[in-house]
């Protein structure tokens, strides 16, 4: 079988001869041997459509769900279904336009090992959703793209059209919360190829979107999910963690020298700072970038002095940014809270590139 399509399916009885019969045109001219596979959650007749439907035609099939519900753990039990080297998932709205199957099966056979309807690249829109829609959509992508590393470079990554080579998902252990699949795949799947090709997203053809409040939620808890199984995105957070470990340290030592035992104050500031400094590197070799660096006190005192080093010019950005707000007039406080970000993400790459080099 070259070839498996899966379709989630939730109260859809108007769309699913339609999309069936869509597919069947737009493959017609195409020497693959394909299988539809409905995955089906729907509280009305749908069952029944597809019963008919799966019994006048052999390439189509369907599972009807009786407990729970959920897109995502909907398009897994197709994978698991699936006899085809390529898998292509899509909605049965029509918002997805099967037409659009045969570049998508090209791109596979040329080796791109996923490949994504785009709505936004050149000559893709995504004309099917309303303003709100879309503004939660951009805001939702942009969450996505910040927190996980391997989304940034794909510009529709919560779409629900994508196609993939079966060999990506083979040892990815997916779990999707809510929704959005394909950043389950994108994250978890083993792939060194993304071929985007834009498509034009449509108003739905029949029955009512199931977007909900509920699933927005779900896809920050999916998110939360992936950067914690992730280590790749939980090492920056990790780092973000240690840093605010250090101001507290920081702050105790100060109070301590300073009130406790009556320090001079530039005296106390210097030391807790520095204190502090030995603590974030302490907990960054330990936990961080556990397993980043050579062994043995040598090393790591080499390591200490690399972050030491990192860690001054991280101070001297923030010294500097505070001077450009306080020249333009702005705000001391922002202008500290803005060195003080610019310097995490100096120190987090500089660290990665140097101190722990051989972490990615
Ligand atoms: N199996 C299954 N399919 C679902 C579920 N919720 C939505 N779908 C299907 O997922 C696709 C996308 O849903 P839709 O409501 O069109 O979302 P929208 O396009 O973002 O408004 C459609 O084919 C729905 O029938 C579900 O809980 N289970
Ligand atoms: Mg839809």
């Amino acid at each position: 079988m070259d070839l498996s399509i899966i379709i989630p399916t939730f109260n859809e009885r108007e769309n699913v001869r339609f999309i069936s019969q869509r597919i069947k045109t737009a493959l017609g001219h195409l020497a693959i041997s394909y299988e539809i596979w409905f995955i089906d959650d729907s509280k009305d007749d749908t069952p029944e459509v597809l019963k008919q439907l799966s019994e006048a035609d052999p390439c189509i099939h369907y599972v009807h769900r009786d407990k729970g519900r959920g897109l995502g753990t909907a398009v897994v039990e197709g994978f698991s279904k699936a006899n085809g080297q390529y898998l292509i998932v899509m909605d049965a709205d029509l918002q997805h336009p099967p037409e659009l199957l045969p570049s998508m099966i090209e791109k596979l056979k040329q080796g791109s090992e996923i490949v994504i309807p785009s709505r936004f690249v050149q000559g893709g829109s995504d004309g099917g959703l309303n303003a709100f829609r879309k503004l939660v959509s951009w805001t939702a992508r942009m969450i996505g793209q910040i927190a996980l590393k391997r989304l940034r470079p794909i510009s529709d990554c919560t779409g629900g059209y994508f196609g993939i080579d079966k060999k990506v998902i083979e040892q990815a252990k997916l779990d999707p919360i809510g929704w959005k699949i394909l950043m389950e795949v994108l994250v978890k799947g083993r792939y060194s190829k993304v071929a985007e090709i834009p498509y034009e997203f449509v108003d739905r053809n029949a029955g009512e979107s199931k977007m909900s409040l509920k699933e927005q939620w779900n896809y920050l808890k999916h998110i939360g999910k992936l950067v914690l199984n992730s280590p790749e995105d939980r090492r920056f957070y990790l780092f973000c963690a240690v840093g605010i470990t250090g101001v507290v340290v920081n702050l105790l030592v100060f109070a301590l020298f300073f009130y406790g035992l009556k320090f001079d104050p530039i005296i106390s500031s210097i030391s807790s700072s520095f204190i502090a400094m030995q603590n974030n590197f302490i907990w960054n070799d330990l936990v961080t970038w556990r397993g980043h660096g050579a062994t043995g006190k040598r090393y790591q005192l080499k390591r200490f002095v690399q972050f030491v080093s990192v860690s001054l010019v991280g101070i001297g950005l923030t010294a500097l940014t505070l001077k450009i707000f306080l020249v333009l007039g702005w705000h001391e406080l922002l202008g500290q809270f803005s060195g003080i970000a610019i310097a995490t993400f100096w120190n987090y790459f500089a660290n990665s590139r140097w101190t722990w080099r051989s972490a990615k």
